[in-house]
């Protein structure tokens, strides 16, 4: 950081589809930067993007891009990742990752302020870890009822939109939607399927018209990678690494904001007054809870807006102990650059 200015901060993946949230994130946030420098693959150098409404040349990832960089921010795929942020980290950079590739080293810290800011601390290996935009869409939330209530199980549904999987994931949805509307599709056995052709881009069906109950790489038992990591993210963010975790994870035809049904079960028992009054208090959170009037949160009002929005807040019919929700968050806002560049403000604190 040079003297009288904020730390450079340099983004990595500035091109891809959260990168472009995250610019336009740190175009409307508190300006505590000094220089904002963007990096991306070879193939978008010398591109130029908007960022606190200037333009700035994109550079190519290399070793020298990172010269004088105090915080570096990688939205880019995990094995990228896993060669490039230890190099940022080595030429005295402070990496927060979106990738999977550190999120469970026991010497990378999983952090989400709202829950554990403390821990962005303590970070060996010069890089703090951005979770997985499910885990994130729920956890603000549920964070703050674990800290009133002591949580014991979870048990959770996602409905997650195809922004999830970047820019081919959109383009595909999009695709999709034009080749089904104006038809009769969706009324006989593989109809969609027919029509959708091989253009299912990164999902193994068809997601107009549908919903598919896959995300991400198969795992052990067949369980998903994606079920997998909201699992173990959340055991590692909430500190409580024997929780009972059951994840179902589904792709549904939204752009963006990932939706969530949750059935959370406490240390005792919970009322609903309790909960709502938690979670119309929490920071991040908003609580949307009236079913009589028809008001519960949906992706389509969620869209673009930073808070973790909660609502169908029940008590479970057959345990009093148990809370069931309904959770909806932007993720590629608080699911993923928002989060990122509030792991980023916390650290460029130290430097004050
Ligand atoms: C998805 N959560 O929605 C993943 C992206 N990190 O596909």
């Amino acid at each position: 950081m040079t003297a009288g200015s904020g730390p450079t901060l340099a983004v990595v993946g500035a091109t891809g589809a959260v990168g472009t949230v995250l610019l336009q994130i740190l175009s409307h946030r508190a300006d505590i930067w000094g220089e904002i420098r963007l990096i991306a693959s070879p193939r978008s150098a010398g591109r130029k993007l908007a960022v606190r409404g200037e333009q700035v040349e994109v550079l190519a990832l290399s070793e020298d891009a990172f010269d004088g960089v105090d915080v570096a921010l990688f939205d880019v795929p995990d094995e990228v990742s896993a060669h490039w942020a230890p190099v940022a980290a080595a030429k005295g950079a402070v990496v927060v990752d979106n990738s999977a590739a550190f999120r469970m080293d026991p010497e990378v810290p999983l952090v989400v302020p709202e829950v554990n800011p403390h821990t962005v601390r303590i970070r060996p290996r010069g890089i703090v870890a951005n979770p997985n935009c499910t885990t994130l869409s729920m956890i603000v939330a549920l964070g703050a009822l674990h800290a009133e209530f002591g949580l014991r199980e979870l048990v959770v549904s996602s409905y997650q939109a195809v922004s999830g999987a970047g820019r081919a994931g959109i383009e595909t949805l999009r695709e999709q939607l034009a080749l089904v509307a104006g038809t009769e599709l969706g009324t006989s056995p593989g109809d969609v399927r027919r029509a959708v052709g091989d253009r299912t881009g990164p999902f193994p069906e068809p997601v107009a018209l549908n919903v598919v109950p896959w995300a991400g790489s198969l795992r052990e038992d067949g369980w998903s990678s994606e079920e997998m990591k909201v699992r173990d993210e959340s055991r590692k963010i909430l500190g409580l690494p024997r929780l009972p975790v059951a994840v179902t994870c589904v792709r549904v035809p939204v752009v963006t904001t990932h939706s969530l049904t949750v059935h959370a079960r406490f240390q005792g028992e919970v009322t609903v007054d309790g909960a709502r009054e938690i979670l119309a208090t929490a920071p991040g959170v908003v609580l949307c809870d009236d079913p009589a009037a028809g008001e519960f949160p949906t992706p389509a009002d969620a869209v673009g807006t930073d808070p973790t929005w909660v609502g169908r807040v029940r008590r479970a019919l057959d345990d009093p102990t148990a809370l069931e929700l309904f959770v909806c968050g932007d993720n590629l806002r608080k699911g993923a650059a928002l989060n990122t560049a509030q792991i980023a403000e916390l650290i460029a604190a130290e430097w004050r």
